[in-house]
């Protein structure tokens, strides 16, 4: 026995806990949670288990595949990129830059060598269309947070040690592990905030498992939001409940936001989010009451039409009640590199633009750099100057994970190439003409560069690979700097030190270090701490940077300095919630839910998390499920013009009457791929349901939520 302990970041959600692995030669013995910590001091969930069996799942690809007469073949590295090169090559030089597409998607986030190196890549090719699964998720927040800060990742997180109200809308971090809010454990701290006199308020379609862990549980129609946060906005107005405090002299377009939310008062709201009016000004009143409350809202609120004036109104509650950047209520991480909001003059900026471009089909405006992926489909299909003939995705998953899955898979085969850089043959990469397999997360170094800017306390961590890797095997930082090569005609072959020092040049200080190790320095070097990556490596478990301060005016990145309370561009896109407040709610709507045993479309392969009772149930209240003949165990129809599912039905007295929840990333039944244990559960798609064009047309996000559907016994 040769015993070694490591430490490692989880890479698996956005907690991003420490993780303690125990390995004997090529073999993890054990992994457990990393008391020493700074952030997650030992916690972790089930998954986190599972990169054992991620490292060791013998459907991951280790090897090149290339597809020759519709059977993919495993090819040498240089072969799969000479092939890449033969392919695309000729598609560029052809019909320009948009002809080809890249896709990016989640896991990217929780590896370094993809998220540092993809914006590379999408420079060198120069498309105008870059896709992302941001536009499946956060994007609205991200637009709302540029919007009134400065800055994309300028997000607020609930101060949670300290808070004494949380009210959580369209969140479910028992189960998701927070997102958009990095804090292992939230279970334990909410514990601890109650067990100190705390209340948590939980507004959801669904009784979710934060629910059930909270003082009061309010149901919420799916996609009423808008109209609730109206309604809260206007009550804070009309009953004289705003008191800016510290934020006084540092927000701007307090006028115009009064005036523009006057037509919204609880009373004429109520109908949009099945929340009394009684019930909105209480909570207004309680949320402008209490010493330290905050508003938290995430994916639920997000994934909707109004996605970007949810967003927005969630963080002007807390504006108005003087709870943004105080203690106990939203406030900004402060990270050790590569925040934009710690860089260049402190207190005001550029701010942000959209609508650089626009998407050719649907004319959707490009933001932060994107466009919607729900956009990708109609790109390929749409025959004309600037059509996609070529995709290269990575670490994607869109055929389960975008709407409309089963039209993107025909589109897919349509193109004349499409490049994966995957670690699975899955519902989308069987559709690639070559796959480039990433390294194992056990293979690869580690620092996030996301993360640190929402966490709830801020640190800086690193963790180095527990397992050399293969020899011969890139890395993908690599892969994806020798692309740019060679999309930009420049001999790709050669040496990558040379093709890296053009790209990113070394640093005087430390000009030994290579790779995302380079860049992880230089962010450290220039952040706010000045700190070094030899300093944090040095401290595993990472080094603690202390509780959330107080960071405003200096975090604005805006042109007036201020906090912009009223965008114009939201203001115009109120008009629209009007028509949608006279729209009929009846009907079924199907909503999504996240199970601890799932990340996304991808994680169903792996037995320790595979194991237990079948998780792709369509849960159904228990009154519409006698109304609709359903029983438990049975089988029901979920249907619309989209597409027609067969669910196994679950009865659950959870779910607000008149709605019905399936959860995403399932459906592993389709030809061509190597999933052999997902394959065994395969699941139902529950995005075959939602057609492509529903999105909030601010930040492009998909509609994912509030679905109308039929339900009937099958
Ligand atoms: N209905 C509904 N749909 C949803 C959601 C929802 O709530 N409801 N949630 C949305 C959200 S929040 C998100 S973020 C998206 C996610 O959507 P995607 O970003 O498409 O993510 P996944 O479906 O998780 O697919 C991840 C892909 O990355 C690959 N992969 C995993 N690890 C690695 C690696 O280390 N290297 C490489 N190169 N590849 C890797 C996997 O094999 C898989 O192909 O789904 C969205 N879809
Ligand atoms: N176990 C597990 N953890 C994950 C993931 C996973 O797939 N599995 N995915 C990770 C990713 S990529 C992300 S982005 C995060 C997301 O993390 P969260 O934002 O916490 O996402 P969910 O758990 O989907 O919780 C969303 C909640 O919104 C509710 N909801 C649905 N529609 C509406 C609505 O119209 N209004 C309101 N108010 N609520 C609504 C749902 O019922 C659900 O309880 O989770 C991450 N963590
Ligand atoms: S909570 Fe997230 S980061 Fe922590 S162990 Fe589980 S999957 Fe990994
Ligand atoms: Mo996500």
């Amino acid at each position: 026995m040769s015993e070694q302990v490591h430490y490692r970041i989880c890479p698996l959600c956005e907690a991003c806990c420490g993780l303690e692995i125990r390995s004997d030669g090529q073999q993890v013995i054990s992994i457990r949670g990393a008391e020493q910590d700074v952030l997650s001091a030992g916690f972790l969930c089930p998954k986190g288990v599972s990169l054992k069996d991620l490292h060791e799942d013998p459907d991951r690809l280790r090897q090149p595949l290339i597809k020759r007469n519709g059977q993919f073949e495993p090819a040498t590295w240089d072969e799969a990129l000479a092939e890449v090169e033969r392919r695309l090559l000729p598609i560029l030089q052809a019909q320009g830059p948009d002809a080809v597409a890249a896709s990016i998607g989640n896991p990217a986030v929780h590896k370094i060598g993809l998220l540092a190196y993809f914006p590379r890549l999408a420079r060198a090719l120069g498309s105008r269309n870059i896709f992302s699964a941001s536009t499946l998720d956060q994007m609205p927040k991200q637009l709302s947070a540029g919007l009134m800060f400065g800055h994309w990742m300028s997000v607020p997180v609930p101060d949670l040690p300290r808070s004494d109200l949380l009210l959580i809308l369209g969140a479910n971090p028992m189960v998701s592990n927070g997102s958009l809010w990095t804090v292992p454990d939230y279970r334990g701290k909410a514990k601890a905030m109650r067990a100190r006199g705390g209340r948590i308020v939980v507004i959801d379609p669904r009784r979710s498992e934060t629910a059930h862990a909270a003082d009061e549980y309010l149901p919420i129609l799916p996609g009423g939001d808008v109209f609730l946060l109206l309604g809260l906005v206007h009550t804070l107005f009309d009953e004289g409940l705003v008191k800016l405090r510290h934020l006084a002299e540092h927000v701007a377009g307090l006028d115009e936001l009064r005036a523009a939310v006057s037509p919204y008062p609880p009373e004429r709201m109520a109908a949009g989010c099945g929340i009394e009016a009684a019930t909105q000004r209480r909570l207004a009143r309680e949320l402008a009451a209490a010493p330290r409350a905050v508003l938290y809202g995430r994916i639920g609120t997000c994934t909707q039409r109004f996605g970007t004036l949810n967003s927005w109104l969630i963080d002007v509650v807390n504006i108005l009640i003087g709870q943004l950047d105080s203690e106990g209520g939203a406030m900004f991480p402060k990270a050790a590199a590569f925040a934009a909001n710690t860089q260049g003059k402190p207190g005001s900026g550029r701010g942000i633009t959209t609508g650089r471009r626009h998407s050719r089909v649907s004319q959707a405006p490009e933001v932060y750099g994107e466009l919607p992926m729900n956009c990708l489909a109609e790109e390929i299909e749409t025959p004309g100057p600037g059509q996609v003939r070529a995709l290269i995705s990575v670490a994607c998953n869109p055929v389960l994970s975008a709407p409309d899955g089963p039209r993107l898979s025909r589109a897919l085969d349509g193109l004349d190439f499409m490049l994966s850089l995957d670690i699975y043959l899955n519902e989308t990469t069987r559709h690639a003409d070559v796959i480039l397999p990433g390294l194992s997360p056990l293979e690869d170094l580690h620092f996030d560069m996301a993360f640190p800017q929402l966490s709830w306390r801020n640190h800086a961590r690193f963790s180095a690979p527990v397992f050399a890797k293969p020899a011969g095997q890139p890395a993908e930082w690599q892969i994806l700097l020798r692309l740019a090569a060679m999309v930009e005609g420049k001999d790709w072959r050669q040496d990558i030190e040379a093709l890296e020092d053009a790209a990113f040049p070394p640093d005087p200080a430390a000009p030994e270090l290579r790779g995302p190790e380079r860049l992880i320095d230089q962010g450290l070097r220039h952040g706010p701490y000045r700190l070094s990556l030899a300093e944090v490596r040095a401290t595993p478990g990472g080094i603690d940077l202390g509780e959330l301060q107080p960071r405003i005016p200096e975090l604005l990145r805006t042109p007036s300095g201020k906090i912009e309370l009223a965008p114009p561009s939201l203001l115009a896109a109120l008009p629209e919630v009007d028509a949608a407040l006279a729209l009929p709610t009846e009907g079924m709507r199907l909503i999504g839910r996240r199970d601890m045993r799932s990340g996304n479309s991808w994680m169903h392969n792996l037995p320790v998390l595979a194991k237990g009772p079948m998780r792709c149930t369509l849960l159904v209240n228990p009154a519409d499920a006698q109304r609709l003949g359903l029983q438990e165990g049975g089988m029901a129809t979920v249907s619309n013009a989209s597409a027609s599912l067969q669910a196994q039905v679950s009865l659950s007295a959870d779910m607000m009457a008149g709605v019905v929840s399936l959860p995403h990333g399932w459906g592993h039944d389709l030809p061509g791929m190597q999933l052999n244990l997902a394959g065994e559960r395969p699941g139902i798609n529950m995005n075959a349901l939602i057609g492509e064009g529903q999105r909030d047309m601010l930040s492009g996000n998909a509609v994912l939520s509030g679905i109308a559907v039929n339900v009937q016994a099958a």
